[in-house]
């Protein structure tokens, strides 16, 4: 199971991740195949700035991770990121959470995400594409989620239900 995690915090929020598909989809390497629901989330991290909508999809590639990573970074690129402060606000931000049993280490990629155990915004969103995965030592995400507090439970509001029209390109 191949999952990525989508985050927007400038701009129309909900155009930004329907265009970050679009691009993911474009050359027809990468098959979105399951979107989580779109939440708004309190910003983790760096506090003072707007609150994003995130978002998790599930794919399908020919591609490898590494291949996959630049393929995300692309996409930012080509959407005007511009990185500015560490965990600062981004017009969209792509995030390569697994990649099967694909577990990597290196100065660009580590595979799983480390971020994905301890944020709401990430576990919540991917409760909905894959509740029975098993992540660290075994626990599912459903489980994780059960264990999140509930003031980090608040920050996660569930914002729209959306689906994939894979031919017309846009959230239907
Ligand atoms: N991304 C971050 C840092 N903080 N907070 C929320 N709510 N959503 C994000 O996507 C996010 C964040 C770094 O990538
Ligand atoms: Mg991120
Ligand atoms: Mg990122």
């Amino acid at each position: 199971m191949i999952l990525l995690g989508l985050g927007s915090n400038i701009g129309d929020r909900e155009q930004k991740l329907q265009q970050a598909l679009q691009l993911l989809e474009a050359d027809g390497k990468v098959k979105i195949e399951k979107l989580s629901s779109i939440y708004e989330t309190v910003p983790f991290g760096v506090r003072d700035q707007a609150d994003f909508l995130n978002m998790v999809i599930r794919v399908k590639t020919c591609l490898a991770p590494t291949e996959l990573l630049a393929k995300c970074l692309e996409v930012e690129q080509v959407m005007g990121r511009i990185r500015t402060r560490h965990w600062g606000p981004r017009v969209i931000d792509i995030d390569l959470l697994i990649f099967d049993d694909v577990q990597i280490e290196s100065e660009t990629l580590t595979l799983p995400h480390p971020g994905i155990l301890h944020r709401a915004f990430v576990l919540i969103p991917l409760r909905d594409v894959a509740p029975s995965l098993p992540l660290k030592d075994g626990r599912l995400v459903e489980a994780l989620v059960s264990g999140l507090s509930a003031n980090s439970v608040r920050e996660v509001r569930h914002w729209k239900n959306v689906n994939w029209d894979s031919s017309r390109k846009c959230f239907v």
